[in-house]
């Protein structure tokens, strides 16, 4: 089969199976879309900004597990894509990004639309290619869908100069079907000595924590984490990126942990002698400060990237492997095991744990006039727990009242940008969800600012019959900038009151969209019925909430997790913990 630089790329999407890609077109990129309309089985998806499309593709990888794939031109088309490449980069998505170039005899010349797609994009990729020769194309298409769905996950960018897609150039095509690097074999297995060395730990520990991230999302390994919670009856917190790893209405889960976890996660991790950390990678919203974090604690470390382990906290029993094998590998060793966790030990432990519990950290109160943001994300999860559901969120307050208030028990359910943290993310990234599974229910958790980063989504949605719900709680502030504000600036609210909004009901039919602007709290569980029983059409829900609401407990940048500021329902001057 003699193919050009074009056909190849498409014949290449189409053996790795892809089935969708989202993109926008120019001028370095014509010849690859020539020779998609040419064909059906590859479905491009055209947004409206190139960061939606790099959006769309990770909340498509995000929910299914595939790699997301991105088509975009090059200079400007490369680096709108450069937001949501990073925020894919921090949470570890595979994402393939072909990214257009100028040709190859005119790099470095300044030429129209050229950018440094490989320099500029360097720090924030797995790996990136610039192709130079039209016969390594195909075999740098396999290197990359490899590299980003291998070892710990990640985007990787192609770029291709225009005339290696030229369609008077023909080779012939071959796509290999192994890869080989020297230089890149990630690991599967975990070191036995190792696992041994965990199990012991665990059955010695007197107060245990498992603390997961998104590894055990990631690397399809929450069938395994149950069955290890379930076997040795400990507690079990998970992260931001972590949640419905572990199913969040059992009562072993004690909540998400960190800067906005619960009282009892913390206050476990504060006391906890031994912590189990699995599929995390200690960030900064996790730990606190470093020299107070689990300041009692022997720590055991399970994840696939070697240069995760004791990248921040020094752990003293490292496991280098895939989580989802070393995990059935370290139930094996527990069940062969003699001696068995105490009950005993465990039960004062529980005890403890207990106490923290009824402090009921998340605690608030709906009277009869605002909505509280709270009660909105409850209020969702009682019309959409019986239904394959997804949510996706923006970044602020809505994501973390999100994250506290929506139990997730499935991985792949909770899809939000929780290393960048970019506005902007949640529409898109409901539109690939949506794309991937149309019978599903998609929603879209978000602030008033951060809707307004991709609003021309909508427009997507509409050209593509994405039946998103968009839930917008609405406080008129860059919530979590003013919480911050009234916290630590004397309550100066220096540029985050959202001026000039515009009317989002009037918005949304504008795109030939269904909206609804709910303000009393009695309309919203009947505001909710009516927009999730329209299944053909996107509804977009604005919610005017309690513009005062805060996110408790927080525990402030620096500070350790045993110093929670908790809800002024709780303690009157918001006293530390
Ligand atoms: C692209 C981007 N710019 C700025 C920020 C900083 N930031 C974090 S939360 C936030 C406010 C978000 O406001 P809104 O979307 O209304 O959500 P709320 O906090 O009110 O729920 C801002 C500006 C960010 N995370 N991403």
């Amino acid at each position: 089969m003699e193919l050009s630089g074009a056909q190849i790329v498409v014949q290449a999407l189409k053996d790795e199976g892809v089935e969708y890609v989202w993109g926008y077109p120019g001028g370095a990129v014509l010849h690859i879309y020539d020779a998609l309309f040419q064909q059906e089985e590859v479905r491009h998806i055209l947004v409206r900004h190139e960061q939606a499309a790099t959006h769309a593709a990770d909340g498509y990888s995000r929910a299914t597990g595939k790699v997301g794939v991105v088509l975009v031109t090059s200079g400007p088309g490369a680096t709108n894509a450069v937001t949501g490449i990073a925020t894919a980069f921090m949470d570890s998505i595979p994402m393939v990004v072909l990214t257009g170039q100028v040709p190859t005899a005119v790099i470095g010349s300044d030429a129209f639309q050229e950018v440094d797609t490989v320099g500029i994009t360097r720090p924030c990729v797995k790996h990136n290619f610039l192709v130079k020769r039209v016969e390594d194309l195909a075999d740098t298409i396999r290197k990359a869908f490899f590299i980003a769905s291998s070892g710990r996950p990640g985007p990787v960018v192609v770029d291709i100069p225009k005339d290696i897609t030229d369609p008077n150039l023909k080779i012939p095509y071959h796509y290999p079907e192994k890869v080989e690097m020297r230089s890149y074999s990630p690991v599967d297995k975990g070191h036995l000595g190792q696992i041994r060395k965990a199990v012991d730990m665990m059955l010695k520990a007197e107060r245990p924590v498992i603390y997961t991230g998104g590894g055990v999302v990631l690397g399809e390994a929450s069938e395994q984490l149950t069955e290890l919670v379930k076997a040795t009856g400990f507690p079990v917190t998970n992260t931001l990126m972590g949640l419905g790893a572990y199913p969040a209405t059992d009562p072993q889960f004690i909540g998400m942990l960190g800067m906005h976890g619960t009282y009892e996660a913390n206050m476990a991790m504060h006391e906890t002698d031994v912590l189990i950390a699995i599929g995390a990678r200690f960030d900064d919203r996790v730990t606190g400060k470093i020299a107070l974090f689990c300041p009692n604690a022997r720590i055991i470390h399970v994840d696939v990237d070697p240069a995760s382990i004791s990248k921040n906290v020094r752990v003293d029993v490292p496991i280098v492997g895939q989580v989802r094998s070393v995990l059935q590998d370290l139930l094996r060793v527990l069940k062969e095991h003699p001696s068995k966790p105490d009950p005993e030990r465990l039960k004062a432990w529980w005890d403890r744990i207990g106490g923290w519990r009824e402090r009921d950290c998340l605690h608030y109160e709906q009277g009869t006039d605002a909505i509280k943001p709270q009660y909105a994300v409850e209020a969702l999860y009682k019309t959409t727990k019986d239904s394959d559901f997804y949510l996706t969120s923006d970044v602020g307050q809505h994501q973390m009242f999100a994250a506290q208030f929506y139990p997730f028990d499935k991985p792949r359910r909770w899809i939000n940008s929780g290393g960048l943290g970019t506005m902007g993310f949640g529409l898109p990234a409901a539109m690939g969800v949506q794309q991937a599974f149309p019978d599903a229910t998609v929603a879209c958790v978000t602030g008033e600012a951060s809707i307004q980063m991709c609003i021309q989504e909508l427009a997507t949605c509409n050209q593509y019959e994405l039946p998103v719900k968009v839930v917008l709680l609405n406080n008129g502030y860059m919530g979590m900038v003013r919480q911050w504000q009234e916290f630590f600036y004397d309550g100066r609210y220096s540029h985050s009151y959202v001026d000039a909004l515009p009317d989002f009901k009037k918005l949304a039919e504008s795109f030939g969209h269904v909206g609804m602007r709910i303000e009393n709290p009695a309309d919203l569980e009947g505001a909710y019925e009516e927009a999730f029983a329209m299944k053909d059409r996107m509804v977009f829900l604005d919610i005017i909430v309690d513009p005062s609401e805060n996110v408790y407990p927080m525990i402030e940048a620096g500070k350790g997790h045993h110093e929670m500021h908790l809800s002024p329902h709780l303690s009157s001057d918001r006293e530390l913990a």
